[in-house]
């Protein structure tokens, strides 16, 4: 039976998209238009208490029984330990999917998306400050990531959820601002990812 994927076409949501695509993993699609605050609908809020997309409902889930899972971090560890895959089992191969995993939740995603929201300020007065702060603070995580990948075809051994999260914020580097071009390491990562035939399906998928 197939996945139900809450979603919208963000960057969170194309994680998800991404990464069942790369699993093999049947899907629904569900849309939850965010611009009309679907999120905010009863119905969805029992399975994504924070009002927010992604969220999957997955019919065959541990024993055998439905379960829904909101946060997409969370949703990538429950399918990569569904199907064993882009996960590692081994603890000291997985330390650095957790920690790139986490990084990206806390980081790579809450700051480019402000400077998404404050690129959409009119009044420059009431833009600047916070427009610099967040450009500053996504340019620096693009240099931790860039360091990273320096030595490292990918942000935590083989090609794993991790990549799929930063990847779904990378997708927007145009719309934060950020050259490529000015980070070479995350370029090349950018380019091999978005090449592989399961991560094109991804994002082409209609979310909306
Ligand atoms: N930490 C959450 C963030 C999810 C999130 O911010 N989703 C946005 C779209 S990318 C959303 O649903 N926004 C609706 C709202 O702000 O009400 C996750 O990674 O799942």
């Amino acid at each position: 039976m197939s996945i139900e994927l809450f979603t919208w076409n963000t960057p969170n949501g194309r994680k998800i998209s991404v990464a069942l695509e790369e699993m093999g993993l049947p899907y629904t699609v569900r849309p939850i238009d965010i611009t009309k605050n679907e999120q905010f609908g009863e119905a969805f809020l029992r399975i994504s208490p924070n009002n927010r997309i992604p969220a999957i409902v997955d019919p065959d889930g541990p024993g055998g029984a439905p379960i829904s899972v909101f946060e997409s971090g969370a949703i990538l560890l429950y399918l990569g330990e569904k199907t064993g895959r882009f996960l590692p089992r081994d603890l000291r191969e997985r330390v650095p999917v957790y920690e790139w995993l986490m990084w990206q939740m806390g980081g790579f995603g809450p700051m480019p998306g402000q400077v998404h929201h404050f690129l959409g300020v009119k009044d420059p007065v009431d833009q600047r400050y916070g427009l610099e702060r967040y450009s500053k603070e996504t340019h620096r995580l693009y240099g931790v990531l860039d360091r990273r990948l320096a030595g490292n075809e990918f942000v935590a051994g083989a090609l794993s959820v991790a990549d799929f999260a930063i990847l779904g914020w990378a997708w927007r580097h145009e719309r934060h601002r950020v050259d490529l071009a000015t980070y070479p390491n995350v370029r090349r990562w950018y380019e091999a990812l978005m090449a592989r035939p399961a991560v094109k399906r991804g994002f082409e998928v209609a979310l909306s």
